[in-house]
């Protein structure tokens, strides 16, 4: 079956949760080519009804933190629990190798073995918007293949942070023991958008520093205050590398998730994050459909050289390219 197979066949085998239609699905969803776009459309359409059921958490924390640990520790812990665990990723700076994606299946040790996990790597690179519009599509194919929990991560640096935490019920961001210094350097916007607040590799020598570290956190977060009225984030420590605390990690995750919907929180969120992935694909699609314009593409070399060169203000070269579409006060 190529990716353009029929859509009833596609339809149905992920539904059916068969791995192989699910691969081809998620390639047709990341496809560029207009006819695959317009049976991927489709395709989402049809299985809208079986999305919506998972538990979509979204993890983030600088390189070395311990994610893929982590979610090795975290995905068997749930596989043993009964669920089905999909991993993805948002990752837009790096153009992933092979040998990249090889060495985090090995971070992922156990969980790659798991009949039931589904790992994906991020999307390969372009504008943060469209790879992070891509993974979205890749969880929606993955709930209707019935995933019941998705793992979205993403490193800590640009802005795919928010771009996760806007496709996600809980954000969890990790974090490294060893306060001070660390301290200074959490992007304060980072700390805003958690629900939960982890510090890993608490275990062996790094224990007293993992636990100074959270109550920092602690302190930075009573001070910046909460996100939402019904959650103050909670700060806590866990090693990925031994398990100790992952499962409390856990409840705090289905804690967060009972409170914002007992709160009604947890549909308003979702509400708002799907018209806001409307716009976002609105906006990537407009943009695309215009650069790729021959009057366009013709002039935009001559007026980035100018932007460029300091001869053309950039509101001047917004206002010139605006003005080949027609659009005189823009
Ligand atoms: N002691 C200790 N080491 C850990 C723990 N979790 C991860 N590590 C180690 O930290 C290193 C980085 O872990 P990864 O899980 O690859 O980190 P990551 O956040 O996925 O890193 P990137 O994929 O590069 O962003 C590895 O050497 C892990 O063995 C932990 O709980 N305790
Ligand atoms: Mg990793």
């Amino acid at each position: 079956m190529s990716p353009a197979a029929p859509l009833p066949a596609l339809v149905e085998g992920v539904r059916s949760g068969h791995r192989a239609t699910l691969a081809r699905a998620i390639t047709l969803v990341e496809s560029r080519k207009p006819a695959h776009r317009l049976l991927a459309a489709e395709l989402l359409q049809a299985l809208l009804p079986q999305t919506g059921h998972a538990i979509r958490v979204g993890i983030t924390g600088v390189p070395g933190v311990g994610k893929s640990t982590t979610i090795d520790s975290l995905g068997s812990h749930l596989i043993a629990q009964g669920h089905k665990v999909a991993v993805l990723a948002v990752d837009p700076s790096s153009s992933r190798t092979g040998g990249s994606i090889l060495g985090d299946k090995t971070r992922m040790g156990r969980l790659a073995l798991e009949e039931r996990a589904f790992i994906r790597p991020s999307p390969a690179a372009g504008t943060l918007g469209g790879v992070a519009a891509r993974t979205r599509e890749t969880m929606l194919l993955c709930e209707a293949a019935g995933y019941d929990v998705v793992l979205v991560e993403t490193v800590g640096v640009g802005q795919s942070e928010t771009a996760v935490a806007d496709m996600t019920d809980t954000f969890l961001v990790l974090m490294l023991p060893g306060a001070g210094d660390e301290l200074q350097g959490i992007k304060k916007g980072i700390i805003e958008l958690a629900d939960i607040v982890a510090v890993n590799k608490a275990d062996g020598a790094n224990l007293a520093r993992a636990r100074a570290a959270a109550g920092e956190y602690r302190g930075a977060l009573h001070v910046l205050g909460g996100r939402e009225s019904f959650w103050s984030t909670p700060v806590l420590t866990y090693s990925g590398l031994t398990g100790e605390g992952v499962e409390a990690l856990w409840a705090k995750v289905l804690e967060h998730r009972n409170r914002s919907e007992a709160a009604g929180a947890l549909s308003a969120r979702r509400s708002a994050q799907q018209v806001k992935w409307m716009w976002t694909l609105f906006d990537e699609r407009v943009r695309e459909r215009m650069r790729a314009e021959p009057a366009l593409r013709a002039r935009l070399p001559s007026i980035e050289h100018a932007v460029a060169a300091g001869s053309l203000s950039p509101t001047l070269g917004a206002a010139k390219i605006a003005d080949l579409f027609g659009w005189k006060d823009l």
